[in-house]
């Protein structure tokens, strides 16, 4: 007892050391006599600290919390986070210790402030994530994954998937915007992705529901012979910092609803894994007094961890084996199993998580329903895969191998344990749902947790810093819960998500900071060293963000003009404090006008917004941007246009008119 009050009490004289040393900086009458008195204040402002931290009822362990996450204005945070933002299908992005917000990026949906989905270019981008001719416009995002080169984060690129609508998208980190969708063409929804190659050759989207490929109509009653998972391996070109889909591929799975993925580093680098549950097969069908897939799914002790030789795939991908499906070429299991590019292992009862460890030695999977965390080992699956020493076959021709021959071992970890992340003392830290508790526990010897940190409440996933790279940092830990209950003022019956931050550096886990997230539930993340992430701060002049290039269209200060040519109307035009050049459009109904409109501006964060009032148009301008809008002026009458960012003193007055003369009848 007497012990803790001294070690805490040391956060409190840090308080005051503190305080003092920002006393004296900014005092106005350094050097003069009454300093001295102020230099006496340092015991003052003890003494007011102490009823600041009564007052506010503060424990010293809560000051010395306090201390590890305060940022002082102007100073910057160390790591970034990268969330997923669930179903609002953008990502947010948190600066670490301090856990503010700093931005959200638009994604899979319309983010208004960066006039992203109301008529400029970056319309384009999200068209691309059209499944067929269906526009689509919200995301269930859950996994963002950083860019990799030889396994450690890089800091140029960010994938993210969406597990509704299957498809999965690349943000460029130069300007934190996302330059490209891709839908997949054969899977209804994803879920395991997106999760990069160690120098990021593919971007990993595994399917979670099981469906026919290419979606195509097929009754229930054929779910054994017809429905199939599957893994596609999009292929990113670095150079052009976008996915080329001609080169892309995937490998047929069989219909266990396939769960999280990851891809092999170091040891196991060329493999990728993926885990499952409904072995079982089950289709639900409750009405007709068939158990609901809850339960149908967890018949089976066991489930499949699938393990994919993607090196060896590829090679039988160049070589032709493929189907085509939906204009994708595929592996089917009749080959990809007797080469043993494919094969399976089994897992403990639902399993959920599937974590390659930083060595590459070994793959951590949770189970919903079992309280082990099972660690398999790379060297003897990859061993008994070459000796064909499968136990035995599934329905589909895949060799299974035999599980207590591929464990490294089995810890047991708790009630329900999920997702686990490294630090870099050969620690693994596992989210524990139901218990919900991060267990401490040690990938090299496989002791029970050594340490439980309780969370409030319900732990789904858990990130560290740089956890899942080959290099973790330790140092900080992120319980991502699912409920928050208590935590915060109560905002009705939809409570926030509980992000809770967990010191590292102590020998104890240490919770000391809780932050809400008020717009979605995100599943994974991941946290950067900031120093990696190098983003621009204005653009070159007249360029157009989704290309990376000068636009054609982009126009110089004093080249503004309308050309018309039939029914087509061209406006180039230009913004720089405080006015758009031209003000004034007239165009006729029904016209097809396009709006290109270049930023002037050079100056960092000297941003302007353009939108028209009632026609749905409304972009950012950052400095030096080009964005281009096309729409039919199908609605007569007089309509404001104006700038949507306080630029300048005379903001308001940056304005002017959209006109459109009504049709003669
Ligand atoms: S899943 Cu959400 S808690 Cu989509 Cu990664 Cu495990
Ligand atoms: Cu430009 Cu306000």
């Amino acid at each position: 007892m007497r012990k803790r009050t001294l070690v805490v009490g040391s956060a409190v004289a840090a308080l005051v050391i503190a305080s003092a040393i920002a006393g004296c900086e900014n005092s106005p009458t350094n050097g003069k006599v009454e300093d001295k008195k102020q230099g006496s204040g340092t015991l003052g402002a003890s003494a007011s600290l102490q009823d600041l931290m009564k007052a506010r009822n503060l424990s010293e362990a809560d000051v010395e919390a306090a201390l590890k996450t305060y940022m002082p204005t102007g100073k910057h945070d160390e790591y970034y986070i990268f969330a997923s933002g669930g179903q609002s299908g953008n990502v947010n992005v948190i600066g670490v210790p301090s856990m503010r917000m700093l931005k959200v990026i638009g994604v899979f949906t319309p983010e208004s402030w960066q006039g992203w989905g109301f008529g400029g270019d970056g319309d384009k981008v999200l068209e691309g994530g059209n499944q067929g001719n269906h526009k689509i416009r919200w995301a269930d995002m859950h996994h963002p994954n950083l860019s990799e080169t030889k396994g450690d984060y890089d800091g140029k690129y960010l994938f993210v998937n969406d597990k509704a609508n299957a498809r999965v998208a690349v943000i460029d980190l130069a300007d934190f915007m996302t330059k490209q969708i891709v839908a997949n063409p054969l899977a209804a929804s994803d879920h395991g992705g997106a999760f990069v190659t160690p120098d990021t050759d593919y971007v990993i989207e595994t399917s979670q529901y099981p469906a026919p490929l290419g979606r195509d109509y097929v009754p229930l009653s054929e779910y054994k012979e017809k429905y199939r998972g599957t893994a596609i391996f999009w292929k990113f070109d670095r150079q052009k910092g976008r996915i080329d889909v001609s080169k892309s591929w995937a490998l047929e799975l069989p219909p266990y609803t396939q769960d999280l993925a990851d891809a092999g580093k170091l040891d196991s680098d060329g493999w990728a894994f993926v885990n499952s549950w409904n072995s079982e097969m089950a289709t639900g069908g409750t009405l007709q007094g068939k158990p609901a897939i809850e339960s149908g799914s967890s018949q089976n002790d066991m489930d499949y961890l699938h393990i994919i030789n993607w090196k060896k795939a590829e090679e039988l991908v160049n070589a032709g084996k493929t189907k085509t499906i939906a204009g994708m070429r595929v592996l089917m299991m009749d080959v990809s199993g007797p080469e043993g590019v494919l094969a399976l292992v089994g897992q403990p009862k639902s399993p959920h998580g599937c974590d390659v460890t930083p060595d590459g030695k070994a793959i951590v999977v949770g189970g919903k329903l079992d309280t082990h965390a099972t660690i398999y080992d790379f060297a003897k699956i990859k061993q008994l895969i070459a000796e064909k020493k499968y136990e035995s076959k599934d329905p589909y021709g895949l060799g299974i191998l035999p599980f207590k021959e591929t464990l490294q071992g089995q810890v047991e970890i708790g009630l329900g344990p999920l997702h686990t992340v490294y630090d870099d003392k050969g620690n693994a830290f596992t989210s524990v749902f139901i218990e919900s508790v991060v267990a401490k526990w040690s990938y090299k010897d496989f002791k029970k947790p050594v340490e439980k940190l309780k969370v409030q409440y319900n732990i789904g996933h858990i990130l560290a810093a740089e956890g899942d790279t080959v290099s973790p940092d330790g140092k900080y830990l992120v319980a991502m819960n699912k409920m928050s209950m208590d935590r915060f003022l109560p905002v009705g019956p939809l409570y926030p998500q509980n992000f809770q931050l967990v010191d590292l550096t102590g020998e104890k886990m240490r919770l000391i900071a809780d932050m809400p997230l008020p717009n979605a539930e995100p599943h994974y993340s991941q946290m950067i060293k900031a120093d990696k992430v190098k983003p621009i701060k204005v653009y070159k002049p007249g360029t157009n963000p989704f290309t990376g290039e000068l636009d054609p269209a982009r126009v110089e200060g004093g080249k503004e003009k309308i050309v018309r040519n039939g029914t087509k109307v061209d406006v180039y035009m230009t913004a720089i404090r405080s006015h758009f050049t031209p003000d004034q459009i007239e165009v006729e109904e029904g016209d097809d006008v396009t709006i290109h409109v270049t930023s002037l501006e050079t100056s960092e964060d000297m941003t302007h917004g353009f939108t028209i009032d009632l026609y749905n148009i409304n972009v950012s301008l950052e400095p030096g941007k080009h964005e281009n809008m096309s729409f039919k002026a199908d609605m007569p009458g007089t309509f404001p246009m104006y700038c949507t960012e306080f630029c300048s003193a005379l903001h308001l007055e940056m304005q002017g008119y959209f006109l459109v003369k009504p049709k003669r009848k």
